[in-house]
């Protein structure tokens, strides 16, 4: 017997789908190190959004590190509790090098890919035993040194001590990723001071360098700075579906057998939201997908979906028209993209901790939808 969609199949379709997709993805994970109130936590949360800094310490797992996760697995983090080097800092280091040396033999999403050295540029000192802890610690990962809460005029002029800070620490040579250079940054607006943020971006380019390819994924998925990455990944995935919803419409599918796209487009959805690393609880994602697939029934592909569903119930007709392959894919490919849109709109929501209006979000993929879809069926 041929199965018959309800909202909540949809729905339960999605969270399966969903939760193959973030597993598929694999894990980032990154170490941060540096002083108490240098701006670990500041510039995690700015990078990878407050649900994940929210966590904020986790159990520690060895002396001085915590290790939190985000909320969908995508991304571990460990954060030494701030330490001063010397003697706390050997005990982290220790730590570390027994965590480093036990994930070696184990699969590449438990071992650390990363670590960022953060510094608060007005420190304006870099001692002899920091500078000893990096050189230990970039022996078991690439280390990206950050100098933190460096201000920047609205006009672009950094402070010029905070560059002779930064040129005065690379001119040290230590093995620092990328290219032993010093990423400025600030992390967060300084509105007394007028000091914009900056630097995120390219802290997060020498981030996705050093990262290994299994993990690259994961991290475009876990950050909340580049959401063109996203868009270029979600971009692939509706490409992939729509080649074959273009495949599966060859032999030209009865109109009222179009409900065999479902899987695939649902299959999509759910990849496409995998890699916006949203940490709207799937349940919710799913109501909403369940329900756009069927009540969006304003819509061409509304009515289409809801006719092919028709022939199950009773007395439903079946219409003669046939899907061609192309209207398959163009279908296939006009949800995608809605929902991209979608995605992009509930990644906002989501970095501003406002919930998701439902509603709101059903309107916007209709819209969006339209704009992309005007093949009628016959
Ligand atoms: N203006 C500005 N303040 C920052 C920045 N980073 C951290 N701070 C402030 O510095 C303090 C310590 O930051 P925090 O992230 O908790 O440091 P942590 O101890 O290294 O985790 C907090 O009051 C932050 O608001 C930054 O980039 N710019
Ligand atoms: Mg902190």
């Amino acid at each position: 017997m041929a199965k018959d969609y309800g909202a909540s199949d949809l729905g339960r379709l999605f969270t399966e789908r969903h939760a193959e997709a973030v597993r598929d993805l694999g894990r980032f994970n990154l170490a941060v190190f540096g002083k108490t109130g240098a701006g670990k936590s500041t510039l995690i949360n700015a990078v990878f959004g407050r649900e994940v800094a929210a966590t904020g310490t986790g159990p520690p797992i060895t002396t001085g590190l915590n290790y939190y996760e985000h909320p969908e697995g995508i991304l571990g983090l460990f954060d030494s509790q701030g330490f001063e080097t010397g003697h706390g800092g050997d005990a982290v280091l220790r730590g570390l090098e027994q965590i480093v040396h036990d994930s070696r033999s184990q699969q590449v999403d438990r071992q650390i890919h990363a670590a960022w050295y953060v510094v608060r540029w007005s420190d304006r000192r870099f001692e002899d035993a920091q500078a000893a802890f990096v050189r230990k610690l970039s022996s078991l990962v690439p280390v990206i040194f950050v100098l933190s809460q460096v201000p920047m005029a609205a006009d672009g002029r950094i402070h010029h001590d905070a560059l002779a800070f930064a040129a005065y620490i690379e001119s040290l040579d230590l093995p620092l990723s990328p290219q032993n250079s010093v990423i400025l940054t600030n992390a967060l607006y300084d509105e007394f001071l007028g000091n914009v943020v900056f630097g995120l971006d390219r802290l997060l380019d020498a981030t996705f360098a050093t990262a290994p390819e299994a993990s690259r994924r994961a991290l475009v998925a876990a950050q909340l700075v580049d959401k063109e990455r996203k868009r270029q990944a979600s971009t692939q995935i509706v490409k992939a579906a729509s080649a074959s919803a273009l495949t599966t419409g060859l032999t030209p599918i009865p109109f009222s057998d179009a409900a065999i796209l479902v899987p695939i487009q649902i299959a999509m959805i759910a990849r496409i939201t995998a890699a916006y690393g949203l940490t709207v609880p799937s349940s919710k994602l799913a109501a909403l997908v369940g329900s756009l697939m069927l009540s969006s029934g304003a819509t061409t592909a509304g009515r289409w979906m809801v006719s092919s569903l028709l022939r199950f119930a009773p007395g439903g007709q079946i219409p003669a028209a046939v899907i061609s392959g192309t209207v398959a894919a163009s279908l296939t490919t006009a949800i995608g993209k809605a929902w991209i849109e979608v995605c992009e709109r509930m990644l906002e929501r989501d970095a501003s901790g406002s919930p998701i209006d439902v509603n709101l979000m059903q309107q916007l993929f209709r819209a969006e939808f339209k704009k992309r879809f005007t093949v009628k069926p016959a």
